[in-house]
């Protein structure tokens, strides 16, 4: 199903609202299908329980391959773009992309690896990556990426959470003029791992790396060892394609649970909608496949909709800030779909990176991960998409597996910092801080979903009660975001950010609590708070308030120790932008920190600090004060 005009959008939101059963089936019926599914949709948000496409079974897999290999085996599925621009650009058709997704399949069986096993990723932007999920796909084995940038503490968390009984990693990867030893790291992660028995290693920067024996092997050597065909197992639709794990207002991540059938459909017709994508387009996104926009518009969205896409292993500014608009000039992209934070970073260079390329291929542009503010916006609007190429501000997030609220590029009327209006299918409402729905417009309120739609995360790994008191709970009955939201008079949506101890840096979420465990576990740290305040490029940036007592040896040293710790700990994207030492934490009376406070002070307004006579101590809030303005 594609809509093509606004009133086509109008009447397919009318529709799946009044029978979703029957609006979702017809959007279903455009996918190969191996048992037609009995029952549409069975729910209930108190449970929570959420079945979508019931008895049918399915793999997604040979829906985004095996059924092009009859249509368009020749058309190209990826073009790779190196970090290194002098390296070859390899591309990828359709066929041998199969061929290879195969082998790798059949790699994974031979040792060991059967439908239901979960299997840790952690690799560079290369196309093996793609590969990598699509052959835990083809055997029903559910994969679990991770982000390049995860430590080996937070690799080893996630890989006991799922139980991971098999590693897909590389020798190290590229990164501008930065190399990642993405073997090594995995090495320290496994040896706190009883789980996995096997690593597969990949090639890629070889750079020296140890191979245990019994334990390590090489991809390529595995690859000579196996046919290049490999049946697609037979999925059920809820059984559990992936897990993604993300950031809460609680200190440990949860492992985000999508399941094959509800996901497919979601992430196709999500991909064809939103960027109205039409056959032989290029499509670049330049997120990574270790959150879930590389997940849903690199890997799986695309793929279902036979389109050519472009895997970037590299970063905007490497070798030179011009390096998007070369690979769009380069590879005459039609689709470029990117993060604020980029597009900020970018309008720092000012035109000059842009001047002379040709970026007249463009037809669409998109973003995501964060609000988009208006200066962007407009710089994006002018002198990357010339003023004519309409930009969907997309908004969803890892639990929602695509794209919720999103102009139809082309369709939907936009406006700058709205993501407009949403998508059929997808019914969102506004709460107050009673618990009861906003109506009208010209409203703010928090955003929740009162409708389950396919693409929707099924529960959190191993922890179902989890998943009801994160989501279902703030609002009983409804999905609850996590996001502030305004309704302006036309009724067009503009989400404000996150209302939880959730701080979104670089379009990427990070706990204030798995910050502040990691700030904590440094020897001399008593106590600490985290918060977020703006950035002029980030979005948001990493403020930290901690009380250290006895600094004896200078406060920056010491500062670059707490760094060093949350690297260790977390992750290099973890680390605060600025820590301040403070003599204590405005607390309650019973003990809560009063993070209102500290945000104000962290956004430098301290004005209007509100009432801080419930505070057990109040005169603190002076000293802290003193101690930021110092800083
Ligand atoms: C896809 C993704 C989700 C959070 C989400 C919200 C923020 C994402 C946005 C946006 C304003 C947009 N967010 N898209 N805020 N406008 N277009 O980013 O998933 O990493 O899980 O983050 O990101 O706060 O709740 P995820």
């Amino acid at each position: 199903m594609k809509i093509e005009s606004f009133q086509e959008y109008q009447s397919a939101y009318q529709k799946s609202v009044q029978d979703p059963a029957s609006f979702w089936s017809d959007v279903a019926d455009n996918f190969l299908w191996i048992n037609r599914w009995n029952k549409v949709l069975e729910w209930d948000f108190n449970g929570p329980d959420i079945k979508w496409f019931e008895g049918g079974t399915l793999n997604i897999t040979d829906n985004c391959l095996d059924r092009h290999l009859i249509t368009q085996p020749d058309d190209i599925a990826y073009i790779f773009e190196p970090n290194d621009p002098e390296k070859e650009h390899v591309t990828l058709t359709y066929k041998v992309l199969h061929e290879r997704v195969c082998r790798t399949a059949n790699i994974l069986k031979r040792n060991g690896v059967k439908k239901g096993d979960r299997v840790c990723i952690y690799m560079p932007m290369v196309p093996e990556l793609t590969i990598a999920l699509l052959a835990c796909a083809r055997i029903g084995a559910v994969h679990s990426v991770i982000f390049g940038g995860f430590s080996a503490r937070s690799i080893a968390d996630r890989i006991n959470d799922a139980l991971c009984k098999f590693v897909i990693t590389a020798d190290g990867g590229f990164r501008g003029d930065k190399q990642i030893p993405l073997k090594e790291v995995i090495d320290d992660a496994l040896m706190g791992c009883p789980t996995v028995e096997k690593v597969m290693v990949l090639t890629h920067t070889r750079i020296p790396v140890s191979m245990l024996k019994g334990r390590d092997v090489w991809w390529e050597d595995e690859a000579k060892l196996v046919d290049s065909y490999c049946p697609s197992e037979e999925m059920n639709a809820e059984d559990p394609l992936f897990i993604l794990y993300t950031s809460g207002s609680t200190g440990k991540p949860k492992g985000i649970v999508h399941t094959c059938g509800g996901y497919m459909v979601y992430a196709g017709y999500t991909f064809q909608n939103v960027f109205n994508y039409r056959k032989g387009e290029v499509f670049f996104c330049t997120a990574d496949i270790g959150w879930i926009t590389g997940h849903t518009y690199i890997t799986y969205g695309p793929l279902l909709q036979g389109a050519t896409t472009v895997i970037f292993e590299g970063v905007p500014t490497y070798p030179t800030p011009s390096r998007f608009w070369d690979i769009v000039e380069r590879h005459k992209v039609n689709i470029l779909y990117t993060a604020p934070t980029a597009i900020r970073s970018l309008m720092s260079f000012g035109t000059d990176p842009v001047k002379g390329k040709d970026l007249s291929s463009i037809r669409v542009l998109g973003s995501v991960g964060e609000p988009i503010n208006e200066e962007a916006w407009h710089w994006f609007d002018q002198n990357i998409g010339g003023g004519n190429a309409p930009i969907v501000d997309t908004w969803w997030q890892t639990e929602t597996g695509g794209i919720l609220i999103s102009p139809l590029a082309g369709i939907t009327p936009t406006k700058p910092g709205y993501a407009t209006l949403p998508l059929p299918g997808i019914q969102p409402v506004l709460m107050d801080e009673a618990g009861n729905e906003i109506e009208g417009n010209g409203v703010t309120g928090n955003l929740c979903i009162k409708f389950p739609w396919p693409g929707m995360l099924r529960t959190t790994y191993g922890d179902h009660e989890r998943f009801k008191s994160t989501y279902f709970s703030a609002y009983p009955g409804y999905y609850f975001t996590g996001d502030g939201c305004l309704r302006d008079e036309d009724g067009y949506y503009r989400i404000t950010g996150r209302v939880d101890d959730v701080i979104n840096v670089s379009g990427h979420r990070i706990g204030t609590a798995e910050v502040e465990n990691a700030i904590n576990l440094h020897a001399g740290v008593v106590e600490s708070a985290v918060v977020g305040y703006p950035h002029p490029v980030k979005g948001q940036g990493i403020y930290a308030y901690v009380i250290f007592p006895r600094i004896d040896k200078d406060a920056q040293l010491t500062r670059l120790d707490i760094l060093q710790t949350v690297s260790r700990y977390i992750g290099a994207i973890a680390k605060p932008d600025k820590i301040v030492f403070v003599p204590g934490l405005p607390k309650t009376r019973s003990g809560k920190i009063m993070r209102r406070i500290l945000r104000k002070i962290a956004e430098g307004d301290i004005s209007n600090l509100g009432d801080t006579s419930t505070l057990l101590d109040p005169t603190v809030v002076q000293e802290i004060i003193k101690a930021a303005e110092a800083k």
